[in-house]
């Protein structure tokens, strides 16, 4: 059965739908799949059977199956989640389904806060006890609680990639002998891969994969051709959409937006601090779908697209999302995404789905649990609830003061 075959359904859970999920452009769907209830989500990633692991940023990992939140964490750690602190990224390892290794990136608390790597063992829903190992220690960071980072992900080549801010010290980003202000990248234990650009540098460490970064808060791989896609979070000026390429400097903070200075590598594309439908304050989420690039800003409230083949032009996609923080891939039929929301415990995970050429439920499937059986789980689920409150959260704005994190 197509997708499109739960057109009429979606349309009568639409008024269903929190205050907070966005509108996009026709010949597209968006679901909600979580409308609320998620507290400060900061990522997320999508297991091959359909589950969707989120982080929030106070240390736990919230479980969303069949379409459901699931009431009961799947860990919580003790973190630091001072300013943009916290339990910032997950990634699965390329073999969960079969070992349950779940990679997870959050500041360790303490006189000597930093960013940690571990790897923890899920069994079913919930953390193996005992089952973290450490990997990866980033810097200890200054006072500054911002410019933080956020996201690991597996490559296609099995390394781990992970993103670190500069701590707001853009001094970091242009040196090797700290993690800060880079992208790094890992074997799945911890050890530095022989090929990494800087492995046989004197005095650089060697996890450095690409530096002159400030906050790639959340970056992708391009499954039909591998290439890696990082939002820069920018300062005054401009946010940044780089092509990642091995042992390349992206700038900051000698440049923010185009430069035309020898060594440093040029976004691919960048947008003002204009808020409404070109501009914003912050990048944020990132994920290929249909061969383009699709990106949020988390104070305009959209997802643009951008096209990937022929000159990069972005486009309209999505309006109205609220502090819109993650996007991630679904499978080649659509993707999810994360929102904060506007207040405490409001962030809700959407799926985005092509109205027409998606695939066939079946093919969608062969993985596991599909975006189809998902739709479907969650329009039984929306029709056994009694029609939504009239009672709505107030709206709220999100205060990015001076500059951008
Ligand atoms: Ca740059």
């Amino acid at each position: 059965m197509a997708l499109s075959h739960f057109g009429i359904a979606l349309l009568l859970i639409a008024s269903a739908r929190p205050l907070f999920s966005g509108t996009v452009i026709p010949g597209f769907t968006e679901t909600t799949i979580v409308g609320t209830g998620i507290a400060s989500p900061t990522g997320m990633a999508v297991a091959p059977d359909g589950r969707v692991f989120v982080t929030q940023q106070g240390g736990q990992v919230r479980v969303i199956q069949n379409g459901s939140l699931l009431a009961a964490p799947a860990l919580s750690l003790t973190v630091d989640s001072a300013g943009e602190r916290g339990l910032i990224g997950i990634a699965l390892d390329p073999n969960f389904a079969s070992n349950g290794f779940a990679y997870l990136q959050y500041t360790v608390p303490g006189a000597t806060a930093h960013n940690q790597v571990s790897r923890v063992t899920l069994s079913g829903n919930t953390m193996v006890p005992g089952s973290e190992l450490p990997i990866l220690q980033l810097d200890p960071l200054s006072a500054a609680t911002n410019h933080n980072g956020g996201t690991i992900e597996f490559g296609p080549d099995g390394k781990l990639y992970v993103g670190a801010g500069e701590n707001a010290n853009p001094a970091n980003s242009q040196t090797l002998t700290n993690l800060l202000g880079k992208i790094l990248r890992i074997n799945p234990d911890g050890t530095i891969p022989s090929d990494n650009p800087f492995a046989s540098t004197l005095g650089a460490r060697g996890e450095i994969f690409a530096y002159g970064l400030r906050n790639p808060f959340q970056f992708t791989f391009d499954p039909n051709t591998g290439s890696l896609f990082a939002n820069d979070v920018g300062q005054n000026t401009f946010e940044e959409i780089d092509v990642i390429l091995a042992g390349n400097n992206y700038g900051w903070p000698i440049t923010e937006g185009l430069g035309a200075v020898p060594g440093l590598t040029n976004p691919l594309f960048f947008y003002d601090h204009t808020i409404g439908p070109t501009g914003g304050c912050a990048i944020t989420g990132g994920t290929v779908f249909q061969g383009d690039y699709f990106f949020a800003d988390l104070c305009s409230g959209w997802i643009r697209r951008l096209a990937l083949s022929g000159p990069p032009v972005a486009s309209p996609f999505l309006s109205g999302g609220s502090s819109i923080v993650s996007l991630r891939s679904a499978g080649p039929g659509g993707f999810y995404y994360l929102q904060i929301g506007a207040g405490a415990d409001t962030g809700g995970l959407f799926l985005i789905t092509a109205d027409a050429g998606v695939p066939e439920a079946s093919s969608l499937m062969l993985t596991g649990l599909g975006i189809a059986a998902v739709v479907m789980a969650v329009r039984l689920r929306r029709a056994r609830l009694s029609p939504p409150s009239a009672a709505a959260p107030a709206i709220g704005g999100r205060v990015v003061a001076g500059h951008n994190d």
